[in-house]
């Protein structure tokens, strides 16, 4: 009995010593660990912010507060852990006639659409839309992608639009016809962009680039062109410089599938001088697989003057297709129009022939901007006939229509939902 008695509380603390120690081991093991991985992080967020920092006091000392205040408002919105929840300002100066297809007459009376979505990267959606009018537009949008008949009858008849007048003499005169890049999309007579001879390089006013209104035909919205070509890299950036354009939306790889589809026009480093204008890469910055955003300086050199101009790059959108989801494309305009805000200069849209994939972001914008502002009616095939009054081709296949109305649908649906109800 005297020895079991012993026996049993000497086998009972041999045991407990031993699971102390593993105990023991475990925890220090732990505490090494969260110590090491809390220094690691220490170390990468410093080292970012350093380089950040170091990244800001050079713009500041390359010249013009402009671009480093663009550039900080990057940094800043890639750093907000929060989505701003600040009120867009309205671009009063683009649409300013009412048509009769678009009645925005009277001021849309509805709270403000201040809300955010999901991820933290992703720009907050905003907009005065009127809720019942959202709501319409949505189930019409809706409807009608369910219709696939009835989508496919629109297509047809858009296809058979037949834009007036339509001549295109100046782009496929000699001299000029080496300048475009496809055949089919050539700037109309009535609808294109002139350069100013005198600073040309090619002594020419012409290049493939159309301007595109909505309402107001003295304010062009956008400049709808093809990507630029090796000899006429210099005549885009006359024209970037001579139309007071800060914003590049590029949708366009430079190469799909071994075709080329657009010329490098900006220096990989440092600067390049096109003729008489200097091109500095300042900064590139990629928020996604998708996209990225580069930020350039353009200087005149005839007249030493500065400007920044900030290009947004989408990158996996091909030729003939549509992006792989709204959200992205959602997410890269909402971007786009923040880094564009109230300003009065048209955007430049391009992709290869500056028409298909151009075509339907215009589109998509253009239509969104409208609802934006509380217009009661949206019409897409009327909006859609209206761009190929200005340059031929917009929107090149039912897909990119079909993508078209989804996005809108998909915009208004994250709008609703993020208003008061
Ligand atoms: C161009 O306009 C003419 C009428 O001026 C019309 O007959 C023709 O079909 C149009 N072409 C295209 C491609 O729209
Ligand atoms: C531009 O700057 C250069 C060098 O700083 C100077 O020589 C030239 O006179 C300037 N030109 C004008 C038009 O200000
Ligand atoms: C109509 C026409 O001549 N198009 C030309 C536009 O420029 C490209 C590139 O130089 C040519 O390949 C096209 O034939």
């Amino acid at each position: 009995q005297g020895s079991q008695i012993k026996q049993i509380p000497t086998k009972y603390s041999q045991g407990e010593s031993t699971k102390f120690l593993v105990l023991t081991v475990v925890s220090i093991l732990c505490i090494v660990g969260v110590l090491l991985a809390s220094t690691v992080v220490y170390c990468l967020r410093h080292r970012s912010h350093h380089k950040l920092k170091e990244k800001l006091t050079n713009l500041g000392t390359d010249s013009g507060g402009d671009a480093t205040a663009t550039y900080q408002e990057l940094c800043r919105q890639r750093m907000s852990v929060k989505p701003s929840v600040d009120r867009p300002e309205p671009i009063s100066s683009r649409i300013n006639s009412v048509s009769s297809q678009f009645s925005d007459g009277g001021p849309a009376i509805s709270p403000s659409g201040r809300g955010s979505i999901s991820s933290w990267s992703e720009e907050p959606a905003h907009s005065n839309m009127d809720i019942s009018t959202g709501h319409m537009i949505l189930s019409y949008m809706e409807d009608h992608l369910k219709n696939k008949d009835r989508l496919a009858k629109e297509w047809e008849a858009l296809c058979a639009y037949q834009a007036e007048p339509n001549a295109t003499t100046t782009g496929l005169k000699n001299g000029n016809a080496k300048k475009n890049r496809s055949t089919a999309v050539v700037a109309y007579d009535h609808s294109r962009i002139t350069l100013k001879v005198e600073n040309s390089q090619g002594n020419s006013d012409y290049i493939n680039a159309s301007p595109v209104m909505d309402h107001d035909p003295r304010n062009p919205a956008y400049i709808a062109t093809q990507g630029p070509l090796p000899s006429t890299v210099a005549d885009f950036w006359q024209m970037v410089w001579e139309n007071g354009c800060v914003v590049i939306v590029m949708l366009t790889p430079l190469v799909e599938n071994g075709v080329k589809q657009c010329y490098h026009y900006w220096p990989d480093e440092g600067s390049n001088l096109y003729h008489i204008y200097e091109v500095n890469l300042v900064s590139e910055h990629i928020w996604c697989d998708d996209f990225l955003v580069r930020s350039f300086y353009l200087k005149n050199m005839q007249t030493n003057e500065t400007r920044t101009v900030t290009q947004f790059h989408f990158l996996t959108w091909l030729n003939q297709n549509v992006p792989e989801t709204s959200r992205t494309l959602l997410d890269f305009r909402r971007k786009v129009n923040k880094c564009y805000r109230g300003r009065s200069c048209p955007i430049i849209v391009h992709c290869s022939d500056g028409a298909g994939r151009t075509g339907t972001y215009i589109l998509i914008d253009m239509v969104l901007n409208r609802m934006a502002k509380g217009a009661k009616e949206i019409d897409i095939a009327a909006t859609l006939e209206h761009l190929r009054d200005q340059r031929p081709g917009m929107v090149q296949t039912k897909d990119q229509f079909e993508f078209a109305l989804t996005t809108v649908a998909e915009e208004v649906n994250v709008i609703l939902k993020a208003l008061p109800q």
